[in-house]
């Protein structure tokens, strides 16, 4: 099948998270001024920014509030397991569905188990909001009972924090708090509330007026000359890529940049967050860059006399050496943050903005210039560097990742949101999924958050209720947050789950095969039983050992209403290629080896072959 993709299908995206005008306000529930509890004002102001779900978990310090839940029964508090899962699912949640996400937590250990998911969110710039309640404000700083200092603990990973202590600053702090997340280059922002703050009273009346937060200036536009100067380079240059980062998908920004390429015929190549910010099938669609980018990509960039970079930020895993990286190239960097500007890669000209506003500037300007020699050069580089294909391999029993998410592609037809977790099965998802449509993939890009998709997609279901949603995650991640199974159970909630089952942190087995003489220490590993396990929480599981297995298992999953694991034993020896060994040239990739198309399987997990392999 070809899932063909259409500039409307991009085009008719919804408005971008970071350049929404403000979520239009719910009917006041509050018509005048009254006298209402901090955890009223609290509930009444999320209802206010637009909340209908939130992912939390109760405790002590945040009890107050949870025991004024029952009065807005249009606020649906989904209960997680751990509450690394609460931030991951408002993560999803707010990939999912282009909005804000929220997580509730208690004080202490609730507060500290969200911070991983809060770190993921600021390196991926997701616009979540995480309330946390607190000690007393009389028992601050005395090393009370599950208090935690979590604005100190949390000042380098998110966007602003607050600590509350009067219930008459909530309100407001609230509205600064989902201000600030998604304005700008969204982020996270927590909110601690002290308990006293959610239980003693104030006089509340919910103010529509906009925020207004002196030095903090979200919004950036280039200057005339600036977006001239772009053009005459984007039309003087003979070998020009374009770079599709995460902004693009943020933004909605891909069926401008459909319209971009449409005129300027120049290829584009994709992080791995912007892989879907640009259709695969595109016949200019490079595929993604960097470390397990497609080798032709990297030695293109390498190659190249200007690259066009659209919301990214030179991530060490995209540049590789950055002493040699594209030497050659002239650099536009379009991006939101001032503080990308310049931080890794030397720039010629930033534009600094948000990415629609400036591919809406840009279009009606770029013009055609003739460059088939370039195109035809990156078409060569295809052929000589492409990777040896096993997808393509006749069937010979073995079941490798690559055929799962290939017949996965095919199955779903590419239009299902993929939420994948992190290691070798996301990569090989990068590679065989072929994204033609927007924001349809959901991964942990710049923290690499094992145990990320599983809650992640338990979000993404409740911003996208009547999407096809797989989960594509390693027997290793999926073991860190399998918890969610039963919250997924709980809430009566389907989604699909592919585990790459290989019997190895099979990432890091990778490295240690390539960089570590072979030296496997720490990476076999055991799982449960997943199909008993699916079974212990009520939901269905399926095994899978052999390609042709696959299609007929794919096709059950579908069907079944309820949460389906799929436990796929693959080969467990398999490593993703080619692979630019971190920090080298981008150009000096191990590929595939020739000799042998087929990787050889010879060495097995130890601990499977005692025996004790359920
Ligand atoms: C929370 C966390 N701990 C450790 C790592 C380091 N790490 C990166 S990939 C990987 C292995 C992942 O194994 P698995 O989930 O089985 O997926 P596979 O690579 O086999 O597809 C590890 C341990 C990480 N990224 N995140």
């Amino acid at each position: 099948m070809t899932a063909s993709p259409t500039a409307s299908q991009h085009a008719n995206q919804p408005t971008a998270t970071s350049n929404k005008p403000p979520t239009t306000s719910a009917p006041s529930l509050v018509e005048h001024a009254r006298v209402c509890t901090g955890s009223e004002i609290l509930w009444e102001s999320l209802i206010q920014e637009g909340v209908s779900v939130m992912f939390g978990y109760p405790g002590g310090a945040i009890m107050p509030a949870y025991d004024a839940l029952p009065q807005y029964p249009q606020l649906h508090h989904v209960l997680v397991r751990h509450e690394q899962g609460a931030a991951h699912a408002a993560e999803g949640y707010a990939r999912a569905g282009s909005t804000v996400g929220v997580a509730v937590a208690t004080s202490g250990p609730g507060a500290t188990n969200l911070t991983t998911g809060i770190a993921n969110a600021m390196l991926d710039s997701i616009p979540i909001v995480c309330i946390t309640g607190q000690v007393g404000s009389s028992l601050l700083g005395s090393d009370a009972f599950q208090e935690t200092d979590i604005t100190g603990v949390t000042l380098p990973i998110t966007k602003h924090n607050y600590l509350v202590t009067r219930p008459e600053d909530i309100m407001q702090t609230i509205k600064e708090a989902f201000y600030i997340a998604k304005s700008g280059r969204p982020g996270p922002v927590v909110v601690d509330i002290t308990k006293d703050a959610l239980q003693k009273s104030a006089t509340y009346k919910w103010d529509s007026s906009p925020v207004k937060l002196p030095g903090y200036r979200p919004e950036h536009r280039p200057l005339p000359s600036e977006l001239q100067r772009a053009i005459d380079m984007i039309h003087a240059a003979k070998k020009p890529i374009i770079f599709a980062g995460h902004g693009i998908v943020q933004a909605s920004a891909s069926g401008l940049l459909l319209e971009f390429v449409r005129k300027t015929d120049i290829p584009v190549a994709s992080t791995l967050l912007g892989l879907t910010g640009f259709p695969a099938s595109h016949p200019r669609a490079l595929g993604m860059m960097g470390m397990h980018g497609e080798a032709w990509v990297n030695q293109a960039i390498q190659e190249s006399d200007l690259i066009v970079a659209l919301g990214m930020r030179f991530d060490d895993r995209v540049t590789g050496n950055l002493k040699t990286y594209a030497l050659k190239a002239k650099k536009i960097h379009v991006e939101l943050d001032p503080a990308e500007i310049n931080k890794l890669v030397p720039v010629d000209l930033p534009l600094i903005g948000d990415v629609r506003e400036i591919l809406q500037m840009l279009v009606p300007h770029v013009e055609y210039r003739e460059r088939s020699e370039w195109l035809t050069h990156i078409e060569d580089l295809k052929g000589k560097s492409a990777v040896i294909d096993i997808k393509h391999l006749a069937d010979n029993g073995k079941l490798f990742a690559a055929h799962v998410i290939h017949d996965l592609w095919r199955l779903t037809e590419g239009k299902s949101i993929i939420v994948s977790d992190v290691g070798q099965h996301q990569m090989w998802e990068a590679q065989y999924y072929h994204h033609d449509y927007p924001n349809k993939l959901i991964t942990s890009g710049g923290l690499g958050t094992m145990g990320f998709a599983l809650p992640a997609a338990l979000g993404a279901r409740f911003a996208c209720p009547d999407e096809e949603i797989w989960v594509i995650a390693g027997d290793g991640g999926f073991q860190m947050t399998q918890a969610e199974l039963q919250t997924l159970a709980q809430e009566n909630k389907k989604v699909n789950i592919a585990i790459i089952n290989n019997g190895y942190l099979g990432m890091v087995r990778q490295w240690q095969q390539f960089f570590y003489g072979g030296r496997y220490v720490a990476t076999p590993m055991t799982s449960p039983d997943f199909v008993k396990l699916a079974d212990a929480h009520g939901l269905s599981g399926i095994r899978v050992t052999k390609r042709s297995e696959v299609d007929d298992a794919v096709r059950r999953a579908r069907e079944i209403p309820h949460t389906v694991i799929i436990d796929f034993r693959v080969e467990q020896m398999d490593a993703v290629y080619p692979m630019v060994p971190a920090g080298a040239d981008l150009d000096a990739m191990i590929r595939r080896p020739e000799s042998e198309p087929e990787p050889e399987a010879t060495q097995h997990n130890p601990i499977y072959e005692t025996g004790k392999d359920k």
